[in-house]
């Protein structure tokens, strides 16, 4: 198993739209157990392939208290939606270092595969539904900061892009 590199806003790669995965075999299953291994180290609550520029739709989460409830979600469908929506603060393993405010469905019914290849369906409430929705944006090419004001947006950019060349600029010396 090994960490994988994640994508920092405003990495271009970022809005790439993935495809369909269209086989479940060996190679998927090294990349789900990769990414879980990725988002438990980053202590993230969701990881999109997109982040770790891998551009097929499949995603992981876990939302638990205890971090031993990984979910494998492979091509992702929505299958209903709720009138109602929340507002909540979110962050972004590819953000690091900031959050904002984002609308979303309270609840969301999504039907996928697993990683072998199973079908299921998950009716998502309060923080499942809030990252099943942040995830799917990735696969999408939509990092969260899109839905805040462009003030905000630009901000969080100049201080991201800043602190990449500084890093830069650390390994070189
Ligand atoms: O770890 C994460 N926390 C989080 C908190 C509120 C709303 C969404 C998220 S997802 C994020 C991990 C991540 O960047 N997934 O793409
Ligand atoms: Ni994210």
């Amino acid at each position: 198993m090994s960490i994988l590199n994640i994508l920092t806003y405003p990495d271009p790669r970022l809005n790439k739209v993935a495809k369909p995965v269209a086989q479940i075999d060996a190679r998927i299953r090294t990349l789900v157990a990769d990414m879980l291994e990725t988002m438990y180290d980053a202590k993230g609550v969701g990881l999109a392939a997109t982040q770790v520029d891998e551009h097929e739709r499949l995603l992981v989460m876990d939302v638990s208290e205890e971090r031993n409830e990984p979910l494998v979600v492979i091509n992702p469908r929505v299958v209903w939606t709720s009138d109602d929506v929340v507002l909540g603060d979110e962050g972004c393993l590819s953000v690091p270092g900031f959050s904002g405010d984002v609308e979303r469905y309270a609840e969301i019914h999504i039907e996928y595969e697993n990683e072998l290849g199973d079908t299921h369906k998950l009716e998502a409430t309060e923080l499942l539904a809030v990252c099943v929705q942040h995830e799917m944006d990735h696969l999408i090419g939509k990092v969260y900061v899109e839905y805040l004001s462009p003030l905000k947006r630009g901000r969080i950019k100049t201080k991201l892009i800043k602190e990449a060349k500084e890093a830069l600029k650390d390994n070189e010396s």
